[in-house]
């Protein structure tokens, strides 16, 4: 296994709290068990290929400021570098996953063609790799959003040529990541949405995007592909408004064409504050639905208005996140990738390691937190005597559908006024969890 890339980093091993040395775990221990599970299967972390190997610092006004040594040579060969560059850092970080999208892993030709014999060539790379290592694909994606054809959208163009094309490519993605063992297969509808109404036939839109979803669903059953469907939401960048907004009107868009039961969310951190929502509000509105599939773990800067992913630190938001994700019952087919990358004056490859162990150690954190949170009921027995109202008596007879306008009348004319409330206790709630984040 070639050692080219980070000469100077060791297999990055769990040192304790107590440990000085930033090359190491102070808490994520894969194998300590939490809950009954070891916390490497309660996280399933995953490495996002385009982040970590592909991004070079460039932001809206200036250019690259990273040297990644392992882009040089052709188009082809930078590609097999990056394979390399990918095993060797999930491999020494101790991760089991990597998330990709096809034109990340692989350049594209002059024609369709030729862009999916590239892709041929690395997927075998990336097979062999997979088969020495253990680690293998959490999910899988298609890039439908860089290439200047996809300006009008890709599922959603005007262009019906662009619709097939796309088509085309997400046919062969959802291949490469039934060949490579990928648990799952993402749409983020990079520019599935709009710029302007005034040019705009939303309704027709939309249909289109269920097609293609509907398409994609026969495709996935017909080649045997086991994997989970998710659609990712985001509320705009780069297009003004995307349709897939936030959980809810994924979800409401799911359930009106009928695909609700084929595809679940990637819901991701800084997608959720760019809609105006905290994650742990999109994380609980996808459980309450039974549609959380999966985690983009990162950060915005709530700052700024765009989606900066930055690694998450946060272990207010990722002990929140981990009580949303436990009490769904935790991950089955999805995991926490890590949809973020070093700032722009990070630019040596030894940071990718600090970005990386940072993320992993708030999340071990949260989980930690979470689940003793949990064995104490501390939220929970007060959210269950909060709506004590409902386990009998009249609460129970309207949750069973015993009783209608006509009882309820007769019954509070009778009764005069309701019971008295009883304290919210936000603030002692708040006090309690601070209580548990040492
Ligand atoms: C962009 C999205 C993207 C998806 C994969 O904002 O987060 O990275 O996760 O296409
Ligand atoms: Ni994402
Ligand atoms: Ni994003």
């Amino acid at each position: 296994m070639s050692d080219d890339y980070f000469p100077d980093v060791e297999q990055i091993l769990y040192e304790g709290p107590d440990s000085g040395n930033p090359l190491a775990f102070k808490h994520y221990n894969p194998i300590e068990q939490v809950e009954g599970k070891p916390m490497a299967e309660h996280l399933r972390f995953s490495v996002a290929y385009w982040h970590s190997f592909c991004n070079g610092g460039a932001d809206p006004f200036g250019s690259e400021t990273r040297q990644m040594p392992w882009i040089s040579g052709s188009p082809m060969d930078q590609a097999r570098n990056k394979v390399n560059a990918c095993f060797e850092f999930c491999r020494k970080l101790g991760v089991s996953f990597y998330c990709f999208h096809d034109r990340d892993v692989a350049p594209e030709g002059d024609s369709l063609k030729e862009t999916n014999k590239n892709l041929d060539k690395i997927v075998e790379m990336l097979a062999e790799r997979q088969e020495q290592t253990g680690i293998r694909p959490l999910w899988g994606t298609a890039c439908l959003f860089s290439h200047p054809r996809f300006m009008h959208g890709a599922a959603t163009s005007c262009n019906a040529d662009v619709f097939a094309y796309a088509a085309a490519q997400v046919a062969k993605a959802i291949e490469v990541t039934h060949t490579l063992g990928g648990q799952g297969y993402v749409f983020w509808g990079g520019r599935e949405g709009y710029k302007s109404l005034l040019n705009t036939d939303m309704a027709r839109e939309l249909d289109h995007l269920a097609k293609f979803l509907h398409m994609a669903v026969e495709h996935k059953h017909k080649i045997g592909f086991k994997g989970q469907l998710y659609i990712e939401p985001k509320p705009k960048e780069p297009t003004k408004h995307q349709y897939d907004f936030d959980a809810a009107a994924c979800h409401a868009f799911l359930q009106k064409y009928d695909l609700d039961g084929e595809l679940k969310l990637n819901v991701e951190a800084n997608h959720a504050t760019l809609a105006g929502h905290d994650f742990h509000h999109e994380l609980t509105y996808a459980a309450a639905n039974d549609m959380l599939g999966s985690v983009d773990a990162n950060r915005g800067d709530l700052l700024l208005g765009w989606d900066t992913d930055q690694f998450p630190t946060n272990l207010y938001d990722t002990t929140l996140a981990m009580m949303s994700i436990l009490s769904a019952g935790g991950f089955s087919t999805g995991g926490l990738n890590f949809d973020a990358h070093v700032t722009r004056e990070s630019i040596d490859p030894v940071d990718l390691f600090h970005a990386h162990i940072g993320g992993m150690d708030a999340f071990a954190r949260g989980l930690k937190i979470a689940s003793a949170m949990r064995a104490d009921g501390v939220l929970s027995d007060f959210v269950k005597q909060r709506y004590v109202s409902w386990d009998t008596g009249v609460g129970a007879d309207i949750e069973a559908g015993k009783v209608g306008f006509e009882e309820l009348s007769r019954y509070m004319l009778d009764k005069g006024e309701p019971e008295p409330n009883a304290s919210g206790r936000v603030e002692m709630l708040e006090n309690a969890i601070n209580e548990y984040i040492r």
